[in-house]
């Protein structure tokens, strides 16, 4: 069968599966697709454009990058444990892809605005919550309790890609209130969501607005290739960030074990929207090395062989390993991480231990933003009933 003229079509013969699936990887090194500068060996590169935007950063700006990543990871290891102890009813680790949530995390404004989905510990640390305040939800004792106006970071989202509408609205308004245009004073949105939410409808209808009303949306994709135990084949036929070119926006992919490529990637991503170039769409090319969460078990439908392997690409690693070669920072630098860590699990713990149980009166306290009479008739019939019963 011949083609159209000027059409480009497909590749002829249609590509084999195994052909597919080498295309959407894109952590190899010499990926050319792959905005990189610190390799998985601790090696710095150089590459001008990516450094434009990591000017500020030296050594001591490093030390810290690498903290927040140490002390989130040390959240994450902690509060699996509570898991197993039974203090937490699930846990969603975010083993892996602490650099993707760093280097995202720390290139957002105060004024900017952050939607997360349910595994942005790390956005979260950033934004300045109290890992403590995360606890709740995993709980079951409350439903996020942080301010989103006054963190800048939203709650959390557990229908998968949802944020996406949420983000672009939210953007749209941005646009509209003029609060977007000056790369220096703009104000930007960014979304997270993962691979497999790019197969959802909210997010094409959100990737479809933020295109139309050039909303100044970030949308950064943690690609780490699994949605539960459906792999990333399963999801897309071409790398997932050559499908912002479809909506008419950009589309860049870096490595999200990088969190130097990261933060530098984010920082153009959002100084584009804020100047009116938005949107943008980031994949973080990166993994998930842990379970899907407390309840998955990842042995059943991968391979240890691919953990194995992106062991060898760890997010911190890679930075300890620059930092003590590149920059002959001591050992007690490290030391002193790992002591305030400890600290960080203890207060955890502690915190865990103690957390209150909010009472049965608690369902009608913010469903409204404004009470109503029957509201508060319903409220008090409900207490008088859990007070006839006896307590021992
Ligand atoms: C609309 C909707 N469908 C299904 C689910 C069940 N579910 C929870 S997480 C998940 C996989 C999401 O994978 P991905 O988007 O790659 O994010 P990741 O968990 O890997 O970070 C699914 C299908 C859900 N929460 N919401
Ligand atoms: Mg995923």
């Amino acid at each position: 069968m011949s083609t159209p003229p000027g059409f480009p079509g497909f590749p002829e013969p249609a590509p084999t599966a195994e052909q597919v699936i080498a295309g959407l990887r894109g952590t190899d090194e010499g990926s050319e697709d792959l905005v990189q500068v610190l390799t998985p060996e601790g090696i710095r590169l150089q590459v001008p454009w990516v450094d434009e935007h990591l000017g500020d950063i030296g050594v001591d700006q490093l030390k810290d990058l690498y903290r927040d990543m140490v002390l989130v990871r040390r959240v994450d290891r902690e509060a699996s444990a509570l898991q197993r102890q039974g203090q937490l009813g699930i846990w969603v680790p975010l083993l892996g892809q602490e650099a993707a949530q760093i280097g995202a995390g720390r290139a957002l404004a105060a004024r900017d605005m952050a939607f997360p989905s349910y595994r942005e510990h790390g956005v979260a640390w950033c934004r300045g919550i109290d890992p403590t305040q995360l606890l709740g939800i995993f709980r079951g004792t409350d439903h996020g309790s942080w301010d989103p106006a006054e963190t800048g970071f939203h709650l959390y989202t557990i229908v998968i890609g949802n944020q996406c509408l949420n983000a672009a609205g939210y953007a749209m308004g941005q646009k509209f209130e003029g609060k977007v245009g000056d790369s220096e004073t703009g104000e930007a949105t960014i979304c997270f969501f993962g691979d497999g939410a790019t197969s959802q409808g909210d997010v094409h209808e959100g990737f479809v607005w933020s295109a139309v009303y050039d909303a100044p949306v970030v949308f950064f994709c943690q690609n780490n290739q699994w949605a539960i135990s459906e792999p990333l084949e399963r999801q897309t036929r071409v790398p997932l960030y050559q499908r912002a070119r479809g909506y008419g926006f950009p589309g860049i992919r870096v490595d999200g074990n990088d969190v130097l490529a990261t933060l530098a990637v984010t920082r153009w991503a959002l100084d584009e929207c804020r100047s009116g170039n938005g949107p943008v769409l980031i994949e973080a090319f990166t993994y998930r090395m842990d379970a899907h969460t407390s309840s998955d078990d990842p042995t059943r439908y991968r391979l240890a062989d691919e953990l194995e392997l992106w062991k060898l690409k760890d997010p911190i690693e890679r930075v300890r390993v620059n930092l003590v070669r590149e920059h002959q920072v001591e050992q007690s630098y490290f030391d002193g991480i790992g002591a305030e860590s400890d600290e960080l699990a203890a207060r955890l713990r502690e915190y865990c231990s103690t957390m209150p149980e909010p009472g049965p009166e608690r369902m009608f306290s913010q469903v409204y933003a404004e009470s109503s009479a029957p509201l508060e008739a319903q409220r008090e019939a409900f207490l008088r009933y859990h007070a006839s019963f006896e307590t021992s």
